[in-house]
């Protein structure tokens, strides 16, 4: 639940699997992330206000992104020319913990990174 809907991911058909919302009366379409495919977004955790989530948009691989309720934006490419396949978000100390895979250190397991994307201060 993030701004009193349900987000989850599905397809119309159309646009492949990406993020939808259902307010309790309608049903939409948040974001097409993925221009020419799925973006099949997963790991929806509410933090700050803010809705977080993997997703592959086709350019960056699957990577953490973020929806303010405007706008759906890419939060970094932490595996550039791969996938970093973000998962297991957690809110821990006000900060959202996850796993992931980057290139560094020279090791191919997955590490634990936390957001680079902080709340504003209030
Ligand atoms: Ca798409
Ligand atoms: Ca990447």
């Amino acid at each position: 639940m993030f701004n009193n809907a349900l987000y989850f991911q599905a397809t119309d058909g159309t646009n492949g699997y990406e993020l939808w919302k259902y307010d309790g009366a309608a049903l939409a379409l948040v974001s097409n992330i993925n221009l020419t495919g799925d973006s099949f977004p997963q790991n929806l955790t509410v933090f700050s206000n803010r809705l977080f989530f993997s997703a592959n948009d086709g350019v960056h691989g699957y990577e953490l992104w973020k929806y303010d309720g405007t706008n759906a934006s890419l939060v970094t490419d932490l595996n550039p020319g791969g996938d970093s396949f973000p998962d297991q978000l957690t809110i821990f100390n006000n900060a959202l913990y996850f796993v992931a895979t980057t290139p560094t250190p020279a090791t191919n397991g997955g590490n634990v990174m936390e957001t680079s994307w902080r709340p504003p201060p209030t």
